[in-house]
């Protein structure tokens, strides 16, 4: 018999940060989650979701995933956009936790099954000085993680995106009435990052896997300059090397250095990857579950992007939800063409908020065997956590022009 979805509400919770989730219950009684938090803009998701999207999911059959997808991009003349691909995101998560509980097996499985047993995931170290940085490597060593994103401060700046200065976990925005306004300057960061990272890469030796991201901050002849510096220092990737409209640019990186790149958390479609995966401008794609518009486009980009020999590597800071998270691990369970998968971590209170069958242990992550995506979320613990405004900062160059991510 088929079933139908009889509601689907949006829960807005903050629990040391915003996120926004879709719960989605069907007439038989089945309850699907999805995420659909897009950092510092989160409530134009939870309103195109509430006030357009959750109205004619009413009566829909829950089984009908793709087609629901296609109703929801086709089937609207407005389509893409961050806003608009959160939202998809999260019915498509719901229908997929929803399809796994129904069948009464794990998401990973109704994709095919396992293709490996555990998914490398590599984790944030940050530090203003050389030296507190490789403190923090230490650290997340100490945690099991043999891949680490290691981000430094740039002498002569007073602040720098993503980097602590105390030591404490970094969250990606800050709550306030505004963004905060930080000082970039490109030149001190390319003087400084690659002898700081070659420090690194000398203390830790040659069997840990490092990134670095540079959010999009750079020219392509400062990104060309940044990889071949960095080439000594043998990342795994270097991130998010230009801003992300005009992907050309990317042909004078890659003509220039051997640097792997990874590109693509802000990207939404799968056609923003066309030309990066086509013409091998990447050698990673960084869309996440929820952002991208759920499990179904995000293995239509890995099927493309293994035709071409590049890998998926989802994005996964502590912006995105649990639940996004889990969507990632098991699509990366089962897909042959999936690097490793970002695992930035939450406070406890999260983990509460979230109850999630993946685990992380030893560096690796593992979707767990609970039927759907595995995360339940506590709905009377969530309400404890109204939202507060929050936004990502903005960064200006010394003479106070606006710069790019
Ligand atoms: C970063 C994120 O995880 C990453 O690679 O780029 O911290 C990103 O800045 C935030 O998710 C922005 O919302
Ligand atoms: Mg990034």
């Amino acid at each position: 018999m088929t079933d139908t979805i009889v509601s689907a509400d949006v829960l807005v919770t903050s629990p040391g940060r915003n996120f926004v989730t879709l719960k989605i219950v069907t007439a038989s009684g089945a309850v699907g989650w999805g995420d659909a938090t897009l950092n510092g803009r989160e409530l134009a998701v939870a309103s195109y979701l509430r006030d357009h999207v959750c109205p004619i999911l009413i009566g829909r059959d829950p089984a009908r995933i793709e087609d629901t997808w296609q109703y929801l991009y086709r089937g609207v003349y407005w389509r893409r956009g961050p806003v608009t691909m959160a939202a998809i995101g999260a019915v498509d998560l719901a229908l997929w936790d929803i399809k796994g509980k129904v069948c009464g097996q794990p998401v990973y499985q109704l994709l095919g099954g396992a293709v490996r047993n555990r998914i490398l995931s590599y984790t944030h170290a940050t530090g203003w000085d050389v030296a507190a940085l490789l403190d923090a490597v230490d650290a997340v060593r100490d945690r099991g993680f043999q891949a680490i994103r290691v981000q430094t401060g740039v002498p002569g700046l007073d602040s720098v995106y993503g980097v602590t200065k105390d030591g404490a976990a970094y969250e990606p925005a800050g709550r306030g009435a505004g963004p905060v306004e930080e000082i970039w300057d490109t030149a001190a960061y390319l003087r400084h990052v690659p002898g700081a990272l070659v420090q690194v890469r000398e203390h830790v030796g040659p069997n840990v896997a490092l990134l670095h991201d540079a959010h999009h901050r750079l020219t392509p002849n400062e990104a060309a300059r940044l990889g071949k510096a960095l080439e000594p220092v043998d990342l795994y990737w270097l991130e998010d090397v230009t801003p992300a409209e005009n992907q050309e640019v990317l042909r004078r990186v890659r003509a220039q250095t051997t640097t792997p790149l990874a590109i693509g958390e802000v990207f939404t479609t799968v056609w923003e990857f066309q030309q990066l995966i086509t013409e091998q401008l990447i050698d990673f794609v960084r869309a996440a579950s929820s952002h991208v518009g759920g499990i179904t486009p995000l293995r239509r980009i890995a099927a493309l992007a293994e035709v071409w020999q590049v890998r998926i590597a989802p994005h996964g800071p502590s912006d995105v939800s649990p639940i996004a998270l889990a969507g990632a691990t098991h699509v990366g369970l089962a897909t042959p063409n999936f690097a490793i998968q970002e695992y930035m971590g939450y406070p406890d209170v999260v983990h509460e908020v979230f109850r999630h069958d993946w685990t992380y242990a030893e560096g690796h992550l593992h979707p767990g065997e609970a039927p759907g995506l595995g995360v339940e979320v506590d709905e009377a613990l969530a309400a404890r956590f109204p939202y507060e405004r929050a936004y990502l900062p903005v960064a200006r160059r010394r003479d106070g022009t606006l710069t790019d991510w």
